[in-house]
């Protein structure tokens, strides 16, 4: 951190908590590779008691009468306090981490719904601030409206559910504990290593309350985002056990993307000849279409990834964290002799596998890695049985993308028509259902900053509020976020946002009147699809399996006040998408698909355990193949 020169007006500033954090948060900056920027460009909010006369006060403030000098603090206002954090995180993420929206939300059940949020964010290590209020500090009037309050400890809120999904959780119970946790706060968020959701609750009585602050608290401070660079002896035995390579994988992941690291990846591939496999966050850091980029490896990665990955004898971790998905829950790499390199900004991830550690940024990182192997290639070999296997898998989902003899369209041909209509600089989005799996297989990323899928924690709704996210971080790009009916259903309100803030986003419903994802899922783990699809109580049955239900998924979006195409194949998408791509206003197409896909084809594995003992012949016999899948799973040790 740097801060300005002493302002020569000393002395202190009478202000309220709220206005003292308005007035700071302002003045905060970041800075890596010399761009420095606002880390806290606004504040997302929805008020009632706890933060409407505190923060919500000196937001007016700010906006209406600021101090002298004092930055502007934008404020927007959202339709739910999950979807502003979801928004918060996907513009920070699009900055690749270094800016984000601070969030405020009234005590009880507004900042209890952040909390998923939250722990989106710090699963993800994405950075915000999220500014929950709470319940009196002075305790005279409570129990307040909505406090649940814990009979055995004075001193616990609902708040306290923040902590274990924030990297830095602290309640401002005085003023002046203020200045210590807001140097605390914006450390957190700063850090590459640390980075995620950090919280300060702010007790509503505490937010209105005034207090001297010291001018100093109010200076511009400017967080210097690290790129910690490799230590010289753990990078030389990360080379080492690289040159002893004959069958080497990279698997990128999304630190390769936050650490702008793309460029020193295509040189450390050209380099070396090991080709790159790519996570959801990862995908893009390496062009699809770099000859060895092989693409999306693990559960729903690619048989020309995940062929290698089994092969593999060193496995070059890169700025991932290796969720199931990736390791295909510990099967897909199964060489015996197999050994990890990890290059992470974090030591929690480049330990994992047992491997060499490299703590390092990305991009320092492979640099440093690049010279360390100097003269060392890969065997040629193995760099063309790669391109092979890719060329292979390349003709093998040909037909995911051709019109199948069924009436609606599988929703691969929408991703291949997307994957071509759309620019390398436009963004689409997705975090949950079917889709993921099919556009980690398929989608050819040309950009780093082309594919936004959140599939760290995977939350059905963050695809509508992140396409506002991003489209605030990147005005010029065409954003779309693809968006299922079931996934519609949990989260549409942020249209209203959307269409407040003028922002022109495409939003791609796919309705398949269920869960395909699930229903496949379900069907796959003997459980047949129960409560998959979106049915009428059926009278005779008692299930949910009678007639399709009235709602009406186009008339609920142009309720909002937006336009609205409906297709049902993917000619006339390819039209629709034209039309909303010349509109300056948001526009929704809802695709017609068909629940049953076909997804496309895949010889990878997740672990979802089945019942060990059923009355069901289906969950009996999907056991029996549960347990057959088991057998190759290991620990990497
Ligand atoms: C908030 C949340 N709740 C539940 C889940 C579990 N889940 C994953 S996908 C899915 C269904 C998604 O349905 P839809 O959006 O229609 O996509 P489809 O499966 O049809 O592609 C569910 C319930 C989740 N990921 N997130
Ligand atoms: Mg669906």
């Amino acid at each position: 951190m740097s801060v300005t020169p002493q302002d020569p007006s000393q002395g202190t500033v009478r202000l309220t908590v709220g206005q003292a954090l308005v007035r700071f948060l302002a003045a905060q900056y970041s800075e890596r590779d010399g761009i420095r920027e606002r880390l806290i460009p606004g504040v997302f909010g929805i008020f009632g008691h706890g933060n409407v006369a505190g923060l919500g006060q000196a937001l007016l403030q700010n906006a209406i009468d600021p101090a002298d000098g004092e930055g502007q603090m934008p404020f927007y206002q959202a339709r739910n306090e999950q979807n502003m954090v979801h928004t918060a995180v996907a513009y920070a993420r699009t900055k690749n981490r270094m800016q984000t929206f601070a969030c405020t939300a009234s005590i009880g059940p507004g900042s209890t719904n952040m909390v998923t949020g939250a722990a989106l964010a710090t699963v993800d290590r994405i950075p915000v601030l999220l500014l929950p209020s709470d319940i009196f500090a002075t305790r005279t009037v409570d129990p307040v409206l909505q406090q649940l309050e814990d009979e055995t400890a004075g001193d616990v809120s609902v708040n306290d559910a923040f902590r274990p999904v924030s990297r830095y959780f602290d309640r401002i119970s005085r003023p002046e504990q203020l200045i210590p946790a807001a140097l605390q706060a914006m450390r957190v968020l700063t850090d590459p290593a640390e980075t995620g959701a950090v919280t300060l609750s702010l007790p509503q009585d505490v937010q209105a309350e005034a207090f001297d602050w010291p001018r100093e608290f109010f200076r511009e401070r400017t967080w210097h985002v690290a790129r910690a660079v490799p230590e010289p002896a753990a990078l030389d035995r990360a080379a080492q056990v690289i040159r002893s390579a004959k069958k080497p994988v990279l698997i990128a992941g999304g630190g390769v993307i936050y650490a702008e690291a793309s460029e020193a990846l295509a040189a450390f591939t050209d380099a070396t000849g090991i080709p790159v496999l790519d996570t959801q966050a990862g995908k893009g850091a390496l062009s699809a279409g770099h000859p060895l980029c092989i693409g999306g490896v693990g559960a729903t990665g690619n048989n020309a990834a995940n062929e290698l990955a089994a092969g593999a004898d060193v496995v070059i971790g890169v700025g991932t964290r290796y969720t199931d998905f990736t390791t295909a829950s510990h099967t897909a790499f199964r060489n015996p002799g197999v050994r990890f390199v990890n290059l992470n900004v974090k030591a929690f991830d480049a330990a994992k596998h047992s491997a060499t550690m490299v703590v390092t940024d990305a991009r320092a990182g492979l640099e440093a890695l690049a010279a360390a192997l100097e003269g060392w290639t890969a065997p040629a070999e193995h760099g063309e049985h790669a391109q092979q296997l890719r060329a292979e898998w390349e003709e093998l989902v040909k037909p995911c993308f051709e019109p199948h003899d069924q009436e609606l369209p599988a929703q691969t041909e929408i991703f291949g028509a997307l994957n071509e209509l759309m620019g390398d600089e436009d963004i689409v989005i997705n975090a949950a259902g079917s889709m993921p799996g099919d556009l980690q297989a398929l989608w050819k990323a040309r950009s780093p900053i082309q594919y936004h899928l959140e599939y760290g924690y995977s939350c059905m709704g963050y695809e509508l509020p992140a396409s506002l996210g991003a489209k605030m971080a990147r005005p010029d790009s065409e954003v779309v976020a693809i968006i299922g009916d079931g996934t519609f259903q949990m989260a549409p309100q942020e249209i209203a946002t959307i269409v407040a803030e003028r922002m022109k986003v495409i939003l791609v419903i796919l309705q398949n009147h269920g869960w395909s994802s699930i229903g496949a899922l379900s069907e796959s783990r003997g459980s047949q699809r129960f409560g998959t699809k979106y049915r009428m109580r059926n009278q005779d049955s008692g299930l949910l399996d009678g007639e399709k239900l009235p709602f009406d998924i186009p008339a609920n979006i142009r309720s909002y006040g937006i336009e609205v195409e409906e297709v049902s194949d993917t000619a006339a998408f390819r039209e629709a998408y034209r039309r909303a791509e010349t509109r300056d206003q948001a526009t929704a197409i809802v695709v017609n698909t068909d629940l049953y896909g076909p997804n496309p084809p895949g010889n990878s594995w997740w672990d979802v355990p089945v019942a060990a003992v059923s009355t069901l012949e289906s969950t009996r016999q999907a056991r029996t193949e549960y347990e057959q899948s088991l057998e190759p799973q290991r620990h990497y040790l």
